[in-house]
């Protein structure tokens, strides 16, 4: 921080004004692993010029940087030191976090923010420490069942990447909320060209009682959904789009555009993906106008820490979570004390010092 202060006086005189100092993460929003650099915002001092800057503005920015990921080497070198000193129960936790898989500066956050936050005699107890992790986790993640008890018309769409479990979750979300929330729901399927897709859709919705239609085209969209009178819940599944092949998120879009504007686009993931993937569909998928996120395959994977950190990184609110392919079983609504739980395991047995 203090070089970059010095630099942004090079550049715009010594009486410069210093609006804003601050860390950012540097880097499109969907891009997770985004290097940490200092943000200075500056205005030349009232009636001065700006000193002008002689280099190129490309060199210079490279330069810039450059002399940013020096200080930050230095800064990580200098924190190794500090972690030296951590209690038993913080070098778990962050073990812990780190076989999860949760984003390295996350998951050093969260220790640091213990570090901070717990007196040196619950820092000592590992029970306090993961009742503390557990609510700084829950702090940071979003969640919400998108889909109301109330009779509202909703028209939900679900889109992702081939085999996430869209169909899977289609089925799953209509039949929780027929069964449980008391709505009237029924499918509509756009993806009719899959191999067994039309033969899926329709097993599914037979098996759980549901109306469902096809739609060939968006006019074909347009007509299911006019049709569908009787039902309160319209859930919408869609073909795999690729996110590396030009034009197929644009396609989609088109085919969605019968659909009311207050319509909720959920992307569904799954867990045992690669966060680096699920960031690349999440941007592509984003021109969709995304409401939220559906994790499914919760039971393939051991580590978790992917969902956290997604979450965290693109404020993306987690809607429902699947762990099976059972319809309409091992379907809930998405709920931060879970995933903390599935990324911190049992709290071990304390003092009883807990924290909350
Ligand atoms: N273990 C497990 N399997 C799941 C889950 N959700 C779906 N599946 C299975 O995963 C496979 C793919 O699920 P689908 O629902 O067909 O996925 P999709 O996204 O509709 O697939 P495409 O339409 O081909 O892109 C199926 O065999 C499902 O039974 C889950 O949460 N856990
Ligand atoms: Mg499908």
């Amino acid at each position: 921080m203090p070089d970059a202060l010095a630099q942004a006086r090079d550049q715009m005189g010594p009486d410069a004004l210093v609006l804003t100092a601050r860390k950012v993460f540097d880097g499109p929003a969907w891009q997770v692993w985004r290097d940490p650099v200092f943000e200075v915002l500056v205005m030349p001092a009232a009636g001065a010029a700006a000193q002008p800057v002689e280099q190129p503005l490309a060199a210079k920015l490279a330069q810039d940087l450059a002399e940013v990921r020096a200080a930050l080497g230095q800064v990580a070198s200098q924190f190794e030191p500090a972690k030296a000193q951590w209690p038993d129960p913080l070098v778990a936790l962050h073990k812990q976090l780190q076989a999860q898989e949760v984003d390295p500066d996350l998951a050093l956050d969260i220790c640091a923010a213990a570090k901070e936050t717990l007196s040196p005699r619950a820092l000592l107890d590992g029970a306090a420490v993961h009742a503390f992790a557990a609510r700084h986790m829950l702090a940071q993640v979003r969640t919400a069942a998108v889909v109301e008890r109330s009779r509202r018309p909703q028209v939900v769409v679900l889109v992702g990447l081939t085999g996430a479990g869209k169909t899977t979750a289609a089925a799953k979300l209509a039949a929780h909320a027929q069964l449980v929330l008391g709505r009237k729901a029924a499918m509509i399927s756009l993806d009719t060209f899959g191999i067994g897709a039309i033969a899926q859709t329709r097993t599914l919705s037979e098996l759980m009682g549901l109306p469902h239609a096809l739609a060939y085209s968006a006019d074909e969209l347009a007509h299911a959904v006019r049709s569908q009178t009787s039902a309160d819940l319209l859930v919408v599944d869609t073909p795999a789009r690729n996110p590396h092949a030009a034009g197929q998120i644009a396609e989609l879009a088109e085919l969605l555009e019968p659909l009311p504007a207050e319509r909720i686009v959920l992307l569904v993931a799954s867990a045992a993906t690669k966060t680096s993937d699920q960031l690349v569909a999440m941007q592509a998928f984003s021109a969709l106008g995304l409401g939220g996120m559906v994790f499914t395959h919760l039971d393939e994977t051991a580590a978790h820490g992917g969902i956290f950190s997604l979450a965290c990184r693109t404020d993306s609110l987690l809607t429902y979570f699947s762990s099976g392919p059972n319809v309409p079983l091992q379907w809930e609504p998405a709920s931060g004390t879970h995933l903390a739980k599935l990324i911190l395991g049992d709290a071990p047995a304390g003092s009883g010092l807990g924290v909350g």
